[in-house]
């Protein structure tokens, strides 16, 4: 049904297992294009696994409208998984989905959540948006560079830096590794100055996804990490946040439709609020005032 992105069935499922979601435990993996998350997701669900964890991956494309070869090859790799019943992977496409990325994975979030997963890895591509939107749903951020990158550190400056609860440094094998290291603690040092009991401290974790070295590291680092949430209090505020960015975004959405479904029709509110615009009786503004009024919003009124 999350798949199938129909509305009406989507709000009964999620009605029903919503007051089933809240136990799982959720990581963002995030990070640019090829340094190696698949590989490393690959590899932390068998850690997880061997600790006697269930584990569901999602892995989100902001960018294909359908599963592409990059997510076929994902597919592949992490078939060393399949036929293990604690273990779900699923790849999802949300370009030109109702609500886009942070909606869909939600929505996704929650069916694996109410299935009684104990750990769900969402793996996203790092572009412009999509990894704040995974700090939104995540308990755990966990951003991925990779030497090599040039513009790894950059990238990370540019909106990653303060999503991100754990670094990974992954392709740890290759030249470069310990200055991208070097680089990323230099960018931090500012940030961390307040060292408070509470405060978190964003450790930096070299990994080598395909071999796997540093896979116990991370994994160890998002135990604390959670550990950290329960002690700060700051997993309520994250819940919190999350509960307000869902209505936010599920409200958008409903607002935006019902706009839609108006203009399909000739002799709607809105076609006469167009001729007016038209005609120069009223500015755009008063007629977009005047047809926020005459929504009435509100599910019930819509159906
Ligand atoms: N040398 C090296 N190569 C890696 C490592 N991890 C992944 N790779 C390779 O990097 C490429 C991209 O990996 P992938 O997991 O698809 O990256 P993603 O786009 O971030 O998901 C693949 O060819 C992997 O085999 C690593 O630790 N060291
Ligand atoms: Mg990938």
């Amino acid at each position: 049904v999350v798949e199938a992105n129909d509305a009406d069935r989507l709000r009964e499922l999620i009605g029903a297992l919503h007051p089933k979601t809240g136990r799982a435990r959720v990581v963002g993996l995030t990070g640019p294009p090829g340094v190696g998350k698949s590989t490393l997701v690959n590899s932390l669900v068998g850690e997880l696994c061997a600790r006697g964890r269930t584990v569901a991956v999602l892995a989100v494309d902001p960018s294909s409208p359908f599963t592409g070869g990059a997510l076929l090859g994902d597919r592949i790799r992490m078939q060393a998984h399949s036929g293990n019943p604690g273990v779900f992977i699923r790849s999802m496409a949300s370009r030109g989905r109702l609500g886009g990325l942070s909606a869909v994975t939600a929505q996704a979030l929650t069916v694996v959540d109410a299935a009684g997963f104990d750990d769900v890895i969402v793996e996203t591509v790092g572009v412009g948006q999509s990894e704040v939107e995974i700090a939104t749903l995540a308990d755990t951020t966990v951003v991925v560079l990779a030497p090599g990158l040039g513009d790894g550190v950059q990238a990370a400056k540019a909106g990653v830096l303060e999503v991100a609860d754990v670094f990974v440094v992954n392709k740890a094998d290759q030249p470069g590794a310990g200055k991208t290291v070097a680089e990323l603690r230099g960018t931090l040092a500012p940030s961390t100055g307040s060292a408070g009991i509470e405060s978190w401290v964003v450790p930096i974790i070299r990994t080598v996804g395909v071999r796997p070295t540093g896979v116990a590291e991370l994994a160890d680092a998002i135990d604390t990490h959670e550990r950290h949430l329960d002690v700060s209090g700051d997993r309520m505020r994250r819940v919190r946040a999350r509960a307000l960015h869902a209505i936010r975004e599920i409200s958008l959405d409903q607002v935006r439709r019902t706009i839609e479904r108006f203009e399909d029709d000739s002799d709607s509110a809105l076609g006469e609020l167009a001729d007016g615009v038209a005609a120069r009786v009223l500015d755009p503004y008063v007629a977009a005032d005047k047809l926020i009024e005459a929504l009435g919003m509100g599910a019930s009124s819509e159906r």
